[in-house]
């Protein structure tokens, strides 16, 4: 009889993995046993930025495709995880707190774990800085790049141009940091994490990598992480990760 309640609960547990959930999108990839995060995400920048996290994190978690690109974001059900519309969400199951925000993601899950970032002190804002840095440029200003040079050549010159220089002036003051230290708060982070993924589009970016050694050093090796790879090719597409 002792034996038999564990073996309940397992089963319950498994049940409830395999159950459909209609909060958001189509369902549902299932990553590990037991999975205590529910990731709603898409193949982008902001995205991978959550998946590289739990993977280093070592939390169990499901993932729920949201494709962007059928405006699988605007589902009401969606709404209810993420009132702003936009990926990367997730419900934690263990405490039922839905976020949105991938900056506000990444901080939670680092205090969840007691992992990437410190409790306290200096080293926590350091992080929190180079977080936020990301948050309010890097993600913002290469998103337009992206947007204006890379899809929309030709409509807006001066949109181009003032994208482009911004782009350049943001790979140069993070290529100026890590000429001073390994990781951009010091010790690899959550910040690495979310600025990563952004730099992973240095194709679209009008940026020369070979003017950038630092940046390719940190990128490269962070790159190489099995944690970052697997993180990076979340919805088992295939797609390698960019080597300049
Ligand atoms: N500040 C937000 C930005 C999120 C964001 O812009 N996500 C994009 C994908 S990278 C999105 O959902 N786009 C859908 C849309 O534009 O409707 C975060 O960091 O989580």
């Amino acid at each position: 009889m002792a034996g038999l309640v564990p073996a309940i609960h397992v089963f319950l547990l498994n049940l409830m993995m395999w159950m459909p959930d209609d909060r958001a999108g189509h369902e549902m990839k299932t990553k590990r046993i037991f999975p205590v995060i529910d990731l709603y995400t898409w193949t982008t920048p902001n995205g991978r930025k959550v998946s590289i996290a739990l993977e280093e994190f070592g939390l169990p978690y499901t993932v729920h495709p949201i494709d962007i690109s059928k405006d699988e974001q605007f589902a009401p059900a969606f709404l209810k995880i993420a009132p702003n519309n936009r990926i990367p969400a997730i419900v934690d199951r263990d405490t039922n707190i839905a976020l949105m925000e991938s900056g506000a993601i990444l901080i939670y899950l680092a205090d969840k774990t007691g992992k990437l970032m410190p409790k306290s002190g200096e080293g926590r804002y350091r992080v929190i800085e180079w977080l936020m840095w990301q948050m309010g440029g890097p993600g913002p200003f290469l998103g337009q790049v992206h947007h204006f040079v890379k899809f929309n050549p030709g409509k807006s010159a001066y949109a181009e141009e003032r994208y482009a220089k911004e782009a350049k002036r943001l790979w140069g003051v993070l290529d100026r940091r890590l000429a001073e230290v390994e990781y951009v708060a010091g010790d690899y982070s959550i910040a690495d994490i979310a600025i990563w993924p952004w730099i992973s589009r240095f194709a679209w970016q009008t940026v020369d990598f070979a003017e950038h050694s630092n940046i390719k050093r940190w990128y490269m090796a962070i790159a190489e992480r099995p944690a970052v790879k697997r993180g990076w090719d979340v919805l088992k597409e295939g797609r390698a990760i960019p080597i300049p």
